[in-house]
């Protein structure tokens, strides 16, 4: 499954995602936590009893953190932060998971940079 996940990755083509139709609210999504530069909403596809991913409302390049340039560290900080307050609200702040998945190689699937916030259970070490 994990192969054929691998197989299936896609690269990055700059085109819109299915979350800028979960930003402007054109396909639903159940929001956790928002303000007027992020978004964090609960993952389709948990991968565990919390899965939140937290984005920012406006891409502005950052298709994937491998994009990133010195101009977004005011928002990579604010994503950051956003994923704090998510664990705090979902009562996981004594143990969560942050990932992002970078690339094809990684198996990232939706270009739109997305933190994953994961928690609920034992997490383990190393990751998939
Ligand atoms: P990644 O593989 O890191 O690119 O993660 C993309 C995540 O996005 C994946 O865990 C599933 C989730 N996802 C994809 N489409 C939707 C959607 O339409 N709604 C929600 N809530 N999550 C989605």
């Amino acid at each position: 499954e994990d192969a054929a996940k691998a197989a299936a990755a896609t690269a990055d083509s700059g085109a819109s995602t299915i979350f800028d139709k979960i930003i402007n609210k054109e396909i639903p999504s159940t929001i956790v936590y928002e303000d007027d530069k992020v978004l964090a909403f609960r993952d389709v596809n948990p991968q565990a009893p919390v899965h939140v991913l937290v984005i920012p409302k406006l891409r502005d390049g950052l298709t994937q953190l491998g994009k990133a340039e010195e101009r977004h560290g005011n928002i990579l900080g604010r994503l950051m932060y956003a994923a704090k307050i998510v664990a705090e609200k979902e009562g996981i702040l004594d143990g969560f998971r942050v990932v992002i998945n970078n690339g094809p190689g990684a198996c990232q699937s939706v270009y739109h940079l997305h933190l994953h916030v994961l928690g609920g259970r034992q997490m383990k070490w190393p990751p998939g």
